[in-house]
């Protein structure tokens, strides 16, 4: 069908409520409520054997790694019950569905009345079950076959001026032999157009962590949380996010950690833990998790990292040596003592005032750090997604470096990864700013010169987009429109271009939100076999603490119309390269071990690959902080000087963090309830303070327009419902994707360029009933 006006599909979410519910902020997390859950979930999904198989295959050993985070399993033993989550268990619900979207599906539904549904209920609608095409001016999507769609693909990226005008965007979800079989092609057809989700992710670590540590990974294990005396948790909601890692917080505990908690609000999981996996916990015995909590503001961490710095610093003048390791620091750091001389400019007393927590509690952080060697310091989304960013995580690492905090057993840096395989994705090159010596090995192994220059990353991408500059825009996986900042300009950036692709399990907004022409390939995921010649393949993965395992799924997939991520990439070379290639597209599509042998050539860390994945827990890359070596210029470990941030707001004005709910993976959504902040059955909300609420006459319940100004545009989110919140003053939560509407594409992180998704500044204007 050719609509002759087609009206623009909807970017955003419908404004309207779906009915909420208040309970109290939850004590304990997980427990007997969370297994339940989990199982109800897969269960109604999947249906009761489908789903039991799958439950008990994810994250065991020669199972298949869970597609949700990456956190890492255990190396020695496995939970008997499950080494899963509910969080985990929902995700494999939704891909283990029964529910199939065929072109009977798309013909009945068209793309612009799909676009007016909730995420909640376009991610609930099923697995795409065959390849599909919108042809330019179309109002559904049409089926198609997988050549012809390659055939279409290779005719439009060959149609280009140049290589650079194509952005092939990777999600973190995508195995190493997939990935290294993307970068390759894309590189051989001509650009290091490599933007990923970890640009929005943490970029900003890896930024931070290669410049003052030499190299951008986190340098601590599991066993390294059990020998800790503190761990640190800045910015990081484990208890909905990374859930498994209670249970190795629970074990640091028992054997004697501290746990200092800094977070704007009070998170359930790191306050209360009931472990689902033990017997105390099925009984719904809960430990309490954090020892001190420090409730900063948003973005006040640097100033509270200064503020703890030097008070240690005042501790050891009075009895040196004592709190400082002057060997480490002498022998393994530069920049000491101009970093004393930065940070004691500042007063510690004003410090703890502007990030918003008593001195006394600052006192009591240095305290607990005071005499402890074996420091652990934990991070997500709430310190990566910053203007200043980059600098918070190296005054994290100075903490760290001042410490001896770094290299030695139960130590160390630890970023928290969002998805299953963004690491490792970054491992296996998707990247778009390569170095000389991984497109040198490239050259070496594959007989042809990769491009040199830097390609754009996501944010760039978009704007490239939006300026005509790239016009064919290709995903492997995600759910770009909608993780993306500023909706509506990524809307009309995507739009703009004569083509896009994505490659996808599950339906989401960016399938409709498209350029000229769209074309949908469906693939497998990780629970799903993959028969090749008889052989059940299987893929890798690596962990968040460096840990590469293997991945072989267990269930028969929903279609036969399914293609695995690598065979599409092999595919789609073979359609856009045709005889130029050098590469033997058809041979990696045979067998996996033979993409593994190619890493291992290209890649350092690699050797033995495909013995070394076959070992049941796999196995860990090198890892220089690990051992005690910093790679950097100078084989250093440097500390860092950087000014407090500036966060000045108008009277009116508040500032916003877009975080996650408890029943939502990134942009699908499972359900409309965040259960341990106590928010039920909707999305539309917005968190506030009491005195803030007071002072702008709004109540309980009151709806309000949220608006932010940026470099000269205003952004609007509609209907949003007040909600009273432990919160600090002049702090404000919402759920992303809602309000990415409100994220300015032009606000983004120093040197990493990661857009400041926890630090928008807004004001509200309440609505009239
Ligand atoms: N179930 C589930 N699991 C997931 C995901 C999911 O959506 N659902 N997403 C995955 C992905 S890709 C990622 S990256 C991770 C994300 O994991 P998190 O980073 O835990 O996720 P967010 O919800 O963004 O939470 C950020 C936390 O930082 C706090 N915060 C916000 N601003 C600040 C600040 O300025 N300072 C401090 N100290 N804290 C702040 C917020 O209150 C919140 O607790 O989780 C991964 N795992
Ligand atoms: N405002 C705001 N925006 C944010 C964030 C925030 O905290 N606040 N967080 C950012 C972060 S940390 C991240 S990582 C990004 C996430 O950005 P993305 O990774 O782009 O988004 P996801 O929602 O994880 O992508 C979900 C889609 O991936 C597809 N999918 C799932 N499994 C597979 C698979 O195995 N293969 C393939 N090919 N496709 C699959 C499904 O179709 C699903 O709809 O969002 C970022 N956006
Ligand atoms: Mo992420």
């Amino acid at each position: 069908m050719i609509n002759e006006n087609p009206t623009p599909e909807t970017a955003e979410n419908p404004e309207e409520f779906t009915g909420l519910k208040l309970g109290k902020i939850k004590k304990v997390a997980a427990g007997i409520p969370a297994v339940v859950s989990s199982l109800e979930k897969v269960v109604g999904e999947a249906g009761f054997s489908r789903g039991m198989k799958a439950l008990w295959y994810l994250n065991k050993k020669g199972g298949f790694d869970c597609p949700s985070c990456a956190w890492p399993d255990p190396d020695d033993e496995r939970s008997g019950i499950a080494e899963y989550c509910e969080n985990g268990a929902r995700a494999v619900a939704k891909e283990a569905t029964a529910k199939k979207l065929d072109a009977e599906f798309f013909s009945q539904n068209s793309i612009s009345d799909l676009s007016k549904l909730s995420d909640y209920e376009i991610g609930g609608k099923g697995r795409i079950a065959q390849p599909m095409y919108l042809p330019k001016g179309g109002t559904h999507y049409q089926p198609i076959s997988w050549d012809q769609a390659f055939d279409k693909i290779g005719i439009s990226l060959n149609s280009l001026a140049s290589p650079d005008e194509a952005i092939f965007y990777t999600s973190g979800r995508t195995s190493n032999e997939a990935a290294f079989l993307y970068q390759l092609f894309v590189r051989e057809y001509g650009t290091n157009n490599l933007p990923d989700c970890s640009n929005m992710c943490h970029e900003s670590s890896g930024v931070a962590l290669g410049q003052s540590l030499g190299i951008g990974k986190g340098s601590v294990t599991l066993e390294d949380f059990y020998e800790a005396e503190v761990i640190m948790i800045l910015g990081q909601n484990p208890g909905t996010n990374h859930p498994r890692m209670l249970t190795a917080l629970n074990k640091a505990k028992a054997n004697g950690a501290k746990i200092i908690s800094i977070n704007p609000l009070p998170e359930t999981g790191l306050m209360g833990f009931s472990n689902p996996q033990t017997v105390k916990g099925v009984l719904n015995l809960d430990t309490t998790l954090t020892d001190l909590f420090l409730q900063v503001k948003i973005n006040g961490d640097m100033a509270l990292l200064k503020a703890i710095q030097i008070l240690l610093l005042n501790q050891d003048d009075k009895s040196p040596g004592t709190v400082l390791d002057f060997d480490f620091i002498k022998n393994n750091t530069l920049g000491f003592s101009d970093f004393r001389k930065e940070v004691e400019r500042y007063n510690p007393a004003e410090l703890a005032q502007i990030a918003g927590i008593p001195f006394s509690q600052v006192q009591k952080a240095a305290e607990i750090l005071q005499n402890k060697k074996k420091i652990i310091a934990c991070w997500a989304m709430g310190l990566t997604q910053h203007k200043n960013a980059v600098d918070t995580i190296k005054e994290v690492v100075n903490l760290l470096l001042m410490k001896g905090s770094i290299g030695k057993p139960g130590a160390g840096t630890c970023p928290v990864r969002g998805h299953s395989n963004v690491q490792g994705d970054r491992t296996m090159g998707i990247y778009e700013k390569p170095s000389a010596k991984f497109l040198a090995a490239i050259e070496a192994n594959f007989g042809f010169t990769p491009p040199q220059n830097h390609g754009y990353d996501t944010v760039e991408a978009i704007k490239a987009m939006h300026e005509g500059k790239a016009k064919v825009f290709f995903a492997m996986g995600g759910n770009f429109l909608s993780a993306t900042p500023d909706t509506n300009f990524t809307a009309e950036a995507l739009r703009k271009c004569q083509l896009t692709v994505q490659v996808s399990t599950k339906l989401n907004r960016s399938h409709l939100v498209h350029g000229e022409e769209a074309i949908i390939l469906p693939c497998l995921g990780r629970s799903d076999m993959d028969m090749v010649n008889g052989e059940n393949q299987f893929v890798s993965c690596e962990n968040s603490m460096g840990v590469v395992q293997s991945s072989k799924g267990v269930l028969k997939p929903i279609s036969e119309h399914l293609l695995s991520e690598p065979v599409i990439v092999c595919k789609l070379a073979k359609a856009t390269l045709g005889t130029k290639t050098k590469i033997n597209w058809e041979g990696y599509a045979l067998h996996y071990d033979h993409i593994r042998q190619e890493i291992e050539r290209t890649i350092p860390g690699f050797q033995n690959y495909n013995l070394r994945v076959r070992e049941p827990g796999g196995f860990y890359l090198p890892n220089c902080n690990r051992e005690g070596n910093f790679d950097t210029i100078s084989q250093k470990a440097h500390f860092n000087l950087a000014p407090l941030p500036e966060n000045k707001l108008q009277e009116d004005e508040l500032v916003m963090m877009t975080i996650r709910s408890h029943d939502q993976f990134n942009t699908t959504v499972y359900g409309l309830n965040d259960r341990y902040r106590g928010i039920y059955n909707e999305r539309r909300v917005i968190l506030m303070n009491a005195a803030d609420m007071s002072a702008r006459n709004l109540n309980k319940g009151d709806v309000v327009d949220i608006f932010n100004q940026h470099a000269g545009t205003e952004r609007i989110a509609r209907k949003f419902i007040v909600v009273e919140y432990p919160i600090p003053e002049g702090c404000t939560a919402t759920y992303f994707p809602e309000t990415n509407v409100l994220v300015p594409v032009t606000s983004v992180a120093e040197k990493s360029n990661t857009p400041t998704s926890k630090h928008v500044i807004i004001t509200l204007r309440k609505r009239e009933p």
